[in-house]
């Protein structure tokens, strides 16, 4: 199974590509820029992804797509409209050209930020993006059904909580996944059989966690990691978010241009 990794030089990107090359899985990898080989006759390609032609060069003869291309932050508009909603189109429409039978779409927890710490999600909760940049995730996961309604492109959705090594504030012990899990989750987007349009949370099994991770789906998801694990350490310190970023999910991205009077 030939499978493609965009956003192969981000923070996600690189150590999944690494990853996956040390799994043995045959893969393309695409960064914005020409990436470094990793491995001997490393495929590798790089390009804009609103261009058809650097898109198709990234898809050709590929199965699985793990789309994390893309801003991951919040930026102004015109930014957000390019990379994850015009590219998005151009990636799904790639898809379609080449027969591509699954992406694996990047989404985020910031596109229901705006829900209290206090609430457990479940998979069905309203969308509450907490930026523009949360809102291309909402609008990413909506493209994502209709390529599966419409096209039968398949699709799973993972919204990402934070996905670093280790958890380091407070946030964290309920938004953690850890990279083993992010692995194991990985793997199971690239080999459970039929997954149709499927989101999932991305979040390992925090005992604070603010999302539901009992119903996983076609994947049957069971991550592993805890990120009570470093609560000694991390309660040790002061929770340096401010007043309003402690109140929701997603924390600081709340706080930028938020002007509402409590
Ligand atoms: C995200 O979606 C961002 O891409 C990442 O940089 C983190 O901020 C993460 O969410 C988070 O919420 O911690």
């Amino acid at each position: 199974m030939k499978v493609a990794l965009s956003g192969a030089a981000g923070g996600l990107g690189t150590v999944l590509r690494k990853e996956l090359l040390a799994r043995g899985v045959d893969l393309r990898s695409a960064g914005h820029q020409p990436l470094v080989p990793l491995v001997e006759h490393e495929d590798i390609c790089h390009g804009d992804l609103q261009d058809p032609v650097a898109v198709d060069r990234l898809l050709s003869g590929v199965e699985v797509l793990i789309h994390l291309a893309g801003t991951s932050t919040e930026q102004g508009l015109a930014e957000i409209v390019n990379n994850n909603l015009l590219a998005l189109v151009a990636v799904y429409e790639g898809a379609r050209r080449n027969g591509v039978r699954r992406i694996v779409f990047a989404s985020s927890n910031h596109a229901i930020g705006m829900h209290s710490v206090n609430t457990r999600l479940s998979l069905d909760c309203d969308f509450r993006p907490d930026g523009f940049y949360g809102l291309s995730k909402m609008w990413g996961e909506g493209l994502a059904r209709m390529y599966w309604d419409k096209h039968g492109i398949e699709s799973v959705c993972i919204r990402i909580g934070t996905c670093i090594p280790e958890p380091t504030e407070f946030r964290h012990l309920s938004t953690w996944l850890g990279h083993r899990d992010f692995f194991h989750l990985i793997d199971l987007c690239l080999n459970t059989p039929e997954v149709g349009f499927t989101v999932v949370w991305g979040v390992s099994a925090n005992t604070r966690a603010y999302w539901d991770i009992s119903d996983s789906g076609p994947l049957g998801y069971r991550p592993s990691q805890n990120a009570e694990d470093f609560a000694g350490k991390i309660l040790g310190h002061p929770n340096l978010l401010d007043a309003i970023a402690q109140k929701y999910q997603g924390g600081s991205f709340v706080t930028l241009d938020y002007s509402r009077s409590e």
